[in-house]
């Protein structure tokens, strides 16, 4: 579909409508599948490429490849797979039949940079399968310019017109993956208002929320903005709890307390900021403003990324004020939580893995647990028997309900640290436990 070919939009907007459009996939990750399966399940005939064969071995079996609980997902893809409407193979030549090709391909980061070999390799890909008329939809997420920059040039047909590209971020979450896809409004940027109403007819089909039509850098800008003021807001959350240990205050009361003022809403300190988003998009929409140098957004990083150090910070005056000293090398440490968020196993960035580095690099011995992670230790009591100390890193529904009872009998020495603020102090207290809790100073001496 060449720009201008009104006649070729019309008729994708009828193949949109009558869920004849022949659609791709590029990119089987956790947000590509979910978005194939929800097009195959309205009605679509879906074809899904990835590289990596085990991934498309696994959909053609009708298996979800990913671990961690998705509702629904896992038989919604059996469902549309053996209905014949979705397929998936690592070749990209299937791709020549399809009028739009969507592309869900990692866009990390390395240090503050936008890696985005995965996209550029994939637009290459397109551009010699898809044929001319085919309408590009990028759902990664971008640094502001790149769909209406390198995108479309890589994309651009050989006769040097550009291909209409649209631009449809992801707004999904682990856990959430289907839910999150439905019910989470989109914003559909277009490089012309044109291709932005295609974009709207396509996600209508399968989204039950507010479709905003607009160009491709406001669509950019507002994907990497809501997750840079996510991590700006989280950061702030942080610094107020370090505030409040050291001024004697309780970070959870100050926060409600502060919170019941309109126009106010702190969110919650923690062990640190994980996923896959939040730790690399405020990078990202700086990328699209070279002349703009990023102060808040990099100091934001930098609180968020200290929280780790912090927990082993805790630990230290935990044990300290059990032992009276300590040394290092002959503690023990019982990590509990290594995935990124509470109710999910997916340890991408997170900040546990940065505890366990800094423990493991002042010569601490770490075993680790997780109830979700997928190869962690799954026994609980295993983990911290004997252990020196427990270190809550992640908001588990089982920290939660610990025994706290048990784990004073199973501790060599009764010390936690609480990263999520999920162990009430007055229990810690019955149970015995000289509890280091984010957020939670002891109150000062008068
Ligand atoms: N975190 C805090 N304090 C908070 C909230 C989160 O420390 O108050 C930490 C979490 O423990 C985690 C990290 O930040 O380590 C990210 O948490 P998240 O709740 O933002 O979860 P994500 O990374 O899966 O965020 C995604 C984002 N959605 C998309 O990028 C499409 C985010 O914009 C959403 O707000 C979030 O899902 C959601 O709540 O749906």
């Amino acid at each position: 579909m060449i720009r201008g070919s009104l006649g070729a939009m019309e008729a994708l907007r009828q193949h949109i409508r009558g869920r004849s459009a022949s659609i791709g996939v590029l990119g089987l990750g956790p947000v590509g599948l979910t978005v194939a399966v929800a097009l195959a399940h309205a009605g679509f005939r879906v074809r899904g490429v990835d590289r990596d064969l085990g991934r498309t071995a696994a959909v053609t079996q009708g298996r979800w490849p990913f671990p961690g609980l998705e509702p629904d997902l896992p038989q919604l893809l059996r469902e549309v797979v053996g209905q014949g409407r979705l397929t998936a193979q690592t070749s990209p030549e299937t791709l020549a039949v399809v009028e739009v090709a969507l592309v869900a391909v990692d866009t990390p980061v390395a240090g503050a940079r936008a890696d985005l070999r995965s996209l550029t390799d994939a637009c290459t890909t397109l551009a010699g399968a898809l044929s001319p008329e085919a309408l590009v939809i990028i759902e990664s997420t971008v640094p502001p310019g790149t769909c209406g920059g390198v995108v479309s040039r890589l994309l651009g047909p050989s006769s040097g017109l550009r291909r209409p590209v649209g631009h449809c971020p992801e707004r999904v979450m682990p856990g959430r993956l289907l839910a999150n896809l439905r019910t989470m409004p989109r914003v559909c940027g277009g490089s012309t208002p044109e291709v932005a109403e295609l974009l709207m007819e396509l996600y209508g089909t399968f989204v039950d929320a507010p479709l905003s039509a607009t160009d491709l850098v406001t669509a950019e800008l507002v994907k990497t903005a809501e997750n840079a003021v996510r991590d700006v807001n989280i950061a702030f959350a942080n610094e107020l709890a370090r505030i409040c240990e050291d001024a004697g205050g309780d970070f959870l009361e100050v926060r409600r307390l502060v919170n019941q003022c309109p126009g106010r809403d702190v969110l919650l300190a923690g062990a640190g900021v994980g996923g896959h988003c939040l730790p690399k998009d405020s990078w990202l929409l700086a990328q699209g403003a070279p002349e703009v140098v990023p102060q808040l957004l990099a100091s934001a990083r930098a609180v968020n990324d200290s929280m780790p150090g912090h927990m082993v910070e805790l630990l230290r005056r935990g044990l300290r004020s059990a032992r009276g000293s300590h040394e290092w090398p002959q503690v023990r440490v019982a990590l509990l939580g290594t995935a990124y968020l509470e109710g999910t196993g997916d340890e991408r960035n997170s900040p546990s893995l940065r505890a366990m580095e800094i423990l493991r690099w002042h010569g601490v011995s770490v075993s680790v647990h997780d109830p979700w992670a997928t190869a962690r230790e799954r026994d609980l009591w295993r983990v911290v028997e004997g252990a020196d100390a427990a270190m809550v890193m992640v908001g588990h529904e089982e920290y939660r309900t610990l025994d706290l009872r048990r784990l004073r009998a199973a501790l060599r020495t009764p010390v936690v640290v609480d990263g999520r603020q999920v162990i009430p102090p007055a229990a810690a207290a019955a149970a015995g436990l000289l509890l280091q809790s984010v957020g939670r100073g002891s109150a000062p001496s008068p």
